[in-house]
């Protein structure tokens, strides 16, 4: 195969939405329906006792919910995959938001029942703003559901986007049969299997075939009937180019739980879906077939595998083939670094990886270095600018009540730490030493707590510090013009572990008065030198 016809066989996409709306469910169906897993192990004898195999994390397991982006590589239909789910949880948005960055599409998954939901809606909008192509499933049909057309009145109006609906719903909550594809003109009916495990038997047949009406009413039936013949006569027609502008969303219903609808959006995907695409960084554009190797990391992540204690950097191809054993050039220390223990990633199961083509994400292992953001390339003119950074909103101190287990809590926390979605901060002049812990959300500490326990046998103890708003000062400032500083009460001086100085303040008016009456240091919400980009 040649390397365009590698890139042009690739698919790598991300799956988001509101939490529950059902992304890891529907990832597992995925991976059922691609022949990747055998069994979808979504479904165990106790509740919220859940296998999936994208939900691997001790906590995640637990709770039922997802922590981090998980990424999926497999084949498919002559397709290669690259499949990553994400965390719905506006405390991991950080996570999702770095996944965004590496995706040439998404699925959004929708609640039928909910419909638009405020987390779906703010990444939608960053799907937007990079122009990415958005699929959507409208997940949940075997529940009580909105009307359909609601639903896609609900996708233009609040999100402004065009909607063209590949499939249409027989049906809903308990009488839901199937759906009819509008493309063949078929229907589809399904038949529940017990706990979702296996694919679920279709029968396909014309609309009126006997069979395909199932339990539902004359008029029910009338009525799906009528909006069907409503669409029709609207007369849209499915437009790649406004879908690979990012302009209108195929849609595409079912319930993933019973795998309604699944292969259906799967190859409706796959078969509109854009291979990867050129990049433009600071003006130039560098084209998946440049024969300069490169690719950022969005991703970075420690114990995957508990008989590897080690941290995994994960990658993005975008340009050229990458070989094992290659050199490249590391942006950030700007030197050369050989790239020997590369892994393609199939939850947390990974498997050496000799080659990788654009789109690609391949996990590297051995390079303490390397942080998220870099970029690594055989052409030192390539440098991606593509993490965006968030300004924490929740900040706890972090104890280590042990003293005897210091090593362990030391060495969990920089792991934690090098994995970017916590910072620690110092107070200035402050015997405290104990760590400051800064998130976007507090259920990210509890994880810090949870995997210093789990996966570095470090105990810790929260307390909860007073402030709610940080705000980054003037690189150069000296210390005597610190120390010349009037704060508001409450206000606090600290250093990030750049040792950047910051103004920790207790509200927002807090922030905004400091402001007002210090017009010669302007504060900024992120590090300088990245708010300045
Ligand atoms: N009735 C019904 N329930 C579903 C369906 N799909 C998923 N669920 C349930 O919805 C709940 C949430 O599913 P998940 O797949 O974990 O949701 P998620 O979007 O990955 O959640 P986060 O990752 O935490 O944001 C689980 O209890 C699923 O069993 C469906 O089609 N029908
Ligand atoms: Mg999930």
């Amino acid at each position: 195969m040649t390397i365009t016809e590698e890139i042009q066989r690739r698919r790598t996409f991300a799956i988001i939405s509101h939490p529950d709306a059902g992304k890891t469910t529907l990832t597992e169906k995925l991976l059922l329906y691609g022949g990747a897993v055998q069994l979808a192990g979504s479904v165990t004898a106790r509740k919220n006792q859940r296998a999936t195999t994208s939900d691997w994390m001790e906590l995640e397991k637990k709770r039922g919910i997802s922590i981090s982006s998980t990424v999926l590589q497999f084949d498919y239909d002559g397709y290669r995959l690259n499949l990553l789910d994400t965390p719905g949880h506006k405390d991991f948005s950080e996570d999702t938001y770095r996944v965004l960055t590496a995706v040439d599409a998404v699925v959004m998954v929708i609640d039928s029942a909910k419909g638009i939901e405020p987390q779906t809606r703010k990444l939608f909008e960053v799907c937007r703003q990079r122009g990415v192509p958005i699929f959507t499933f409208m997940n949940k049909c075997d529940r009580p559901m909105k009307e359909p057309l609601a639903l896609l009145d609900e996708l233009e109006r609040v999100l402004g986007i065009g909607a063209f609906p590949v499939n249409w719903p027989i049906g809903n909550g308990a009488d839901f049969q199937g759906v009819y594809d509008r493309q063949t003109k078929t229907m589809h009916t399904f038949e529940r299997v017990v706990g979702g495990k296996y694919r679920a038997p279709v029968i396909v047949g014309g609309l009126h075939d006997p069979e395909v009406r199932g339990n539902l009413s004359e008029a029910d039936f009338a009525k799906t009937v009528e909006e069907l013949e409503m669409l029709e006569h609207a007369g849209e027609i499915f437009d790649d180019a406004a879908v690979l502008a990012g302009k209108s969303t195929p849609v595409f219903f079912g319930s993933g739980v019973n795998n309604f609808g699944v292969q259906l959006l799967l190859d409706g995907f796959l078969k509109h879906s854009p291979a990867p695409k050129s990049r433009v960084m600071g003006g130039i554009e560098i084209s998946p077939e440049n024969p300069a190797f490169s690719g950022f990391i969005f991703k970075i992540q420690a114990n995957m595998d508990p008989k590897h204690r080690d941290r995994i950097a994960f990658i993005r191809v975008c340009s050229g083939k990458f070989d094992r054993d290659m050199t490249v050039h590391h942006s950030r220390s700007e030197k050369k670094v050989r790239l020997s223990s590369s892994h393609k990633l199939f939850g947390n199961e990974r498997e050496t990886v000799d080659e990788a083509y654009p789109g690609d994400v391949i996990g590297l292992v051995g390079h303490d270095s390397f942080g998220i953001g870099d970029t690594l390339t055989t052409d030192p003119k390539i440098l991606y600018k593509e993490i965006p950074r968030f300004t924490p909103e929740a900040f706890s101190y972090l104890h280590n009540p042990n003293t005897g287990k210091y090593k362990q809590f030391r060495q969990g926390l920089d792991q934690l730490l090098q994995e970017g979605v916590i910072q620690a901060l110092y107070l200035r002049n402050s015997s405290i030493k104990t760590p400051l812990l800064a998130a976007v959300g507090p259920l990210q500490f509890e994880v810090v707590q949870f995997r210093l326990e789990s996966e570095y046998g470090a105990e810790s103890r929260l307390e909860a510090a007073p402030w709610s708003v940080v705000r980054w000062l003037p690189t150069d400032i000296t210390e005597d013009a610190l120390d010349g500083l009037s704060l508001p009460t409450g206000a606090k001086l600290a250093y990030d572990l750049g040792k950047n100085p910051v103004i920790l303040f207790q509200n927002e008016w807090s922030a905004n008065y400091f402001n007002e009456t210090n017009k010669n240091t302007p504060l900024s919400a992120l590090p300088i030198q990245t708010a300045r980009e």
